[in-house]
C-alpha cells in the first residue's frame, strides 16, 4: 500500500525502536523520567522558549493552550479551515467555554493578514465577548500545507500584544514550514506566546506532541495535562522515539516536499484535475476532482484497488507525502490516477 492519507501513518524506524527499547525511564508525573525531561529541555532549547511539555497528541497540546490562554465566555479568532475549529470535536467549547470568530484569508492560503484578523477582534463590552486569543496554523493543513512567513507571524503577534491578546501557533508541521521557507523554527515562532508541534507527523515518531511557551504557561499546562488524564508515567518509552525524531528528522523533510512537488506537477497534467503546483509548498497536496467524471469518493475507492490510499472531502482529495513514501512511489500513484480517471 502507498499510504498518502496523512503523514501520521509513518511507522517508527529501527533506530527509534532501538532507542525505545533502551530508554531510561522514571515516573514523569513526578518529573522523574530522564528521557522526557531531556526531550522537553531540547524542545525548549530548539524553540528558544522557557519551557516545554510532552503531551499525548496535537489535539491535547492545542486544547491545553486554549484552556490556559482564555477564560470561559471569551473568543478565539481563527482561520475558518483551522484544525482547532474543525477537527477537534468542539473541545474548545467543552473544556474552555470559548467561542470562535472565524476569518478567511483572501489569498486562500489559510494565513489571514493582520487586517483580516483585526476586523474580527472585539474588546468586549456589555453585549460582546472579548477576544482573548489569536490562533495561527503553520503549515496550514487544509490550506494545502502552506507556509506563514516569519515576518507575517511576527506582525500578527506584535499587533495582538499591543491589544493585550495572546497568540498560539498550531505548528503541527512547523518543521515543514521552516524547511520550505529556509528559516528556523525560532524565526517562525519567536513572538508567539505558545506553540504546539507534532512529533508524530512528518518527524515520524509513533506518539506525541510538544507544547512550548513561558515557564508560567507550561506550569499551568502541566496541571491541565494531568487533569485531562495525560500524565503518562514511564512516558520515556515513547519519548525516546520523539527525541530522535526531533534531532534527526527535520533534515530529511525536504525529500517529502520534493516528492509532493513531483506529485503535484504530475497531477496537473491529468484531465479534469484542478491543482496549481506552485501552491504546493510542503508535503500536502490537495486537488479538485470536480472536472473529472467521477466523484471524490469513487476515485479514493478505486485508488485503493490500485494499492494507493488517499483521503478527501467534498470535491477535493488530499495526498500527504512522508518518510515512508519513496520517490519511486510517485510515478506509481500517478499511473494509478490515470487508470482510475480513464
Ligand atoms: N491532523 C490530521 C487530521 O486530524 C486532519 C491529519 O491527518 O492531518 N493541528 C493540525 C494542523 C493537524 O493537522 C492535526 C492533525 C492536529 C493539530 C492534531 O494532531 P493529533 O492528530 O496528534 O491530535
Amino acid at each position: 500500500m502507498i499510504d498518502l492519507r496523512s503523514d501520521t501513518v509513518t511507522k517508527p524506524t529501527p533506530e527509534m525502536r532501538a532507542a525505545m527499547a533502551a530508554a531510561e525511564v522514571g515516573d514523569d508525573v513526578y518529573g522523574e523520567d530522564p528521557t522526557i525531561n531531556r526531550l522537553e529541555e531540547r524542545a525548549a532549547e530548539i524553540f528558544e522558549k522557557e519551557a516545554a511539555l510532552f503531551v499525548a497528541s496535537g489535539t491535547m497540546g492545542n486544547q491545553i493552550a486554549v484552556k490556559v490562554h482564555t477564560r470561559p465566555g471569551q473568543e478565539v479568532v481563527a482561520e475558518e479551515r483551522s484544525h482547532v475549529f474543525n477537527f477537534e470535536l468542539g473541545m474548545a467549547g467543552i473544556l474552555s467555554g470559548v467561542t470562535f470568530r472565524t476569518v478567511q484569508s483572501s489569498d486562500g492560503s489559510g494565513h489571514p493578514t493582520w487586517d483580516e484578523i483585526s476586523a474580527a477582534y472585539r474588546p468586549g463590552d456589555d453585549h460582546e465577548s472579548a477576544t482573548a486569543l489569536i490562533w495561527l496554523e503553520n503549515t496550514h493543513n487544509m490550506g494545502g500545507g502552506t507556509v506563514m512567513a516569519a515576518d507575517h507571524s511576527a506582525e500578527i503577534c506584535e499587533n495582538a500584544h499591543k491589544l493585550g491578546i495572546c497568540v498560539h501557533i498550531d505548528g503541527a508541521r512547523i518543521f515543514n514550514a521552516a524547511v520550505a521557507s529556509a528559516s528556523s523554527v525560532v524565526d517562525l515562532t519567536r513572538h508567539a506566546d505558545s506553540v504546539q508541534f507534532c512529533l508524530s507527523k512528518g518527524l515520524g515518531a509513533p506518539v506525541g506532541s510538544i507544547l512550548a511557551g513561558s515557564a508560567k504557561f507550561i506550569a499551568e499546562a502541566r496541571q491541565w495535562r494531568k487533569r485531562l488524564g495525560g500524565g503518562m508515567r514511564q512516558a520515556g518509552i515513547v519519548g525516546a522515539a520523539g527525541l530522535l525524531a526531533l534531532e534527526q528528522s527535520p533534515q530529511r523533510l525536504g525529500e517529502d516536499h520534493v516528492n509532493a512537488q513531483t506529485l503535484a506537477v504530475g497531477l496537473a497534467h491529468l484531465d479534469g484535475i484542478g491543482i496549481d503546483p506552485e501552491h504546493v509548498m510542503t508535503n500536502i497536496v490537495i486537488f479538485d476532482v470536480s472536472g473529472t467524471r467521477k466523484t471524490r469518493a469513487d476515485i479514493c475507492r478505486e485508488l485503493q484497488s490500485h494499492d494507493v490510499l488517499a483521503s478527501g472531502w467534498d470535491h477535493s482529495i488530499r495526498m500527504v507525502t512522508h518518510r515512508d513514501i519513496l520517490p519511486d512511489d510517485i510515478p506509481t500513484v500517478l499511473q494509478a490516477m490515470r487508470q482510475v480517471l480513464n
